[in-house]
């Protein structure tokens, strides 16, 4: 069990999972201890509550763990839900996060790391990428560019985002070249949020032992 009176979050900046975790946590202002890890140097404290070894891992104060980055959101909107981010339509919110995760993340890890995939070039698995991309624009522009699954953000919008940000950061001035105008405008605006720029703080590796920083 956690000597932390707080939840404690094990947590990697760059990672989509824990960012989208980080997001939520952070909206709902739950005050947690966050321990910044390194992918190639899991610490063992993490790696004992959680042998998969991936991030994002939430351990509460009764010691429950919690390490799938969609069940940190939803164990986050069940304390508090101050947007109604679970109001829109939820059906197909999860089912898009299904296919966001399912689907377009390993074509995603493919287009990114396209040197590792040499079966195809990138511009194949960036097509590939493409039907989902076409999917998100399409009901960002029924919701006037509000939310993917209603008229304001939703759990998918922030369960998603975080993808599409990579997707476009492997090529940007590609991506803003896209038809996808609709998706191009929600992404900008996620990455001007305040939420998303604080939840992007840049801290230090967390040293075992050590307690870790104060997270939101
Ligand atoms: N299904 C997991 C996936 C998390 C995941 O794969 N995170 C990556 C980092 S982005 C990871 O920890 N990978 C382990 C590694 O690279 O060793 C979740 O939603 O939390």
């Amino acid at each position: 069990m956690s000597s932390s009176r707080l939840p404690v979050l094990y947590s990697f900046r760059r990672c989509p999972y824990a960012i989208r975790a980080r997001l939520a946590i952070d909206r709902a202002g739950i005050a947690c201890e966050l321990r910044e890890i390194l992918l190639r140097d899991k610490p063992a404290a993490m790696l004992e509550i959680s042998p998969k070894g991936t991030v994002p891992v939430l351990q509460l104060p009764d010691g429950a763990v919690i390490d799938e980055s969609l069940d940190i959101m939803e164990w986050v909107l069940d304390q508090t839900d101050p947007d109604g981010w679970r109001a829109t339509d939820l059906s197909t919110a999860r089912a898009l996060i299904e296919r966001n995760d399912q689907d377009f993340k390993p074509i995603l890890d493919r287009y990114k790391y396209f040197e590792r995939y040499p079966e195809q070039p990138q511009e194949y698995y960036r097509d590939q990428a493409s039907s989902f991309l076409n999917r998100l624009d399409a009901s960002l522009a029924v919701h006037e560019v509000r939310g993917l699954t209603g008229p304001r953000t939703g759990l998918a919008d922030v369960a998603i985002f975080p993808f599409v940000r990579q997707f476009a950061g492997v090529d940007r001035s590609g991506f803003d070249a896209t038809p996808w105008t609709d998706l191009a405008v929600w992404l900008k605006a996620w990455e001007a949020s305040p939420l998303f720029l604080r939840v992007m703080t840049k801290y230090p590796v967390w040293c075992p032992g050590a307690h870790g920083e104060a997270f939101p």
